[in-house]
């Protein structure tokens, strides 16, 4: 449980970021840890796996890939624990795989939608974006990004040594500067912690006002988003939780000492409705938003019809 546990810090603490990241650490962190797990019967081994799965799943609550990816881990058909545990083994291992195909899928998917000569911007560090971007300039295409900062976390800093390691030419921009910026911009391309059934995205905050002002300029919002981000939840009913994260993430707490009328808040994503996205770029194919329950549906085994 020790290193299950750490997997968990690091995700709680950020070390492990970005939804596709948080996925795969999930379901490794499952595998290795059913992999010695002692217990006498199938009651005990299923009651450990479930508080593991479950250790897991609260550290951040809106990357719908991070239940996913446990879920479909832990989910198993056997009686007896040697078994159970071998099936676990092998879906965490299949997961595991099919999120790094998923992201090379998406890498060359998504390189044809973007043009030679473009300037695309993109908001946070989204490995499944970089993937698309960095895909199209390895094919020769001529392109530059525009990436935000990404406050309070400078998730841009990311992408700057990313892109800059590519040789990609890369401007780097505060928050505030997206709307003045997008006259330079050929298309946004961010990636997703959530799509829910009606094709909505969630993602880091300031990606909505990023899809609004590339709606008003008629520059086009791609998302990119692996199938296992998609949320079959949503078709019950649930709400994707947005997450708010410490406050000194954004203030020193000293500069609030005296101010006693004066709130801070940090919520670490916003909710950007499917009328803003032109498409949704799958390690699947490239699909409109209306077609999320497709995903769910063919994807992830959930219909209508599942009220849980
Ligand atoms: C990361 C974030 C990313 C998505 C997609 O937020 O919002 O855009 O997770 O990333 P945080 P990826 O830094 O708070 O985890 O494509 O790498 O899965």
């Amino acid at each position: 449980m020790n290193q299950l546990q750490d997997t968990a810090e690091k995700i709680r603490t950020m070390e492990i970021r970005g939804a596709g990241r948080i996925a795969s650490a999930a379901a490794t962190a499952i595998r290795d840890y059913v992999k010695n797990l002692d217990a006498e019967t199938i009651q005990e081994f299923d009651d450990k796996v479930q508080k593991a799965a479950k250790t897991l799943v609260n550290t951040r609550p809106t990357a719908v890939s991070l239940p996913n990816a446990v879920w479909m881990s832990v989910k198993h058909s056997k009686t007896n624990v040697d078994d159970a545990r071998e099936e676990i083994i092998n879906n965490a291992n299949r997961f595991i795989k099919q999120a790094d195909n998923a992201l090379e899928n998406i890498g060359k998917i998504g390189s044809k939608r973007i043009q030679d000569g473009d300037v695309v911007m993109t908001h946070c560090n989204s490995h499944a974006a970089l993937s698309a971007i960095t895909t199209a300039f390895e094919k020769g295409k001529n392109i530059s990004v525009i990436t935000t900062e990404s406050r309070p976390r400078k998730q841009g800093l990311l992408n700057i040594k990313h892109l800059n390691d590519y040789n990609i030419p890369t401007t780097y921009i505060v928050d505030s500067a997206v709307r003045s910026c997008m006259k330079d911009v050929d298309k946004v391309i961010v990636g997703a912690d959530a799509i829910s059934v009606n094709g909505a995205l969630i993602n880091k905050i300031g990606t909505s006002q990023l899809a609004l002002a590339a709606h008003e300029s008629r520059v086009n919002l791609l998302v990119v988003a692996e199938t296992y981000k998609f949320s079959p939840s949503t078709i019950q009913g649930e709400m994707i939780e947005i997450e708010d994260r410490p406050t000194d993430e954004v203030i020193n707490p000293d500069d609030l000492r005296d101010l006693p009328y004066v709130e801070v808040k940090n919520p670490a994503f916003d909710i950007t409705p499917a009328e803003y996205i032109d498409l949704i770029i799958t390690d699947a194919g490239v699909i409109s938003p209306s077609m999320a329950y497709f995903i769910i549906k063919e994807y992830q085994g959930w219909e209508l019809g599942d009220i849980g």
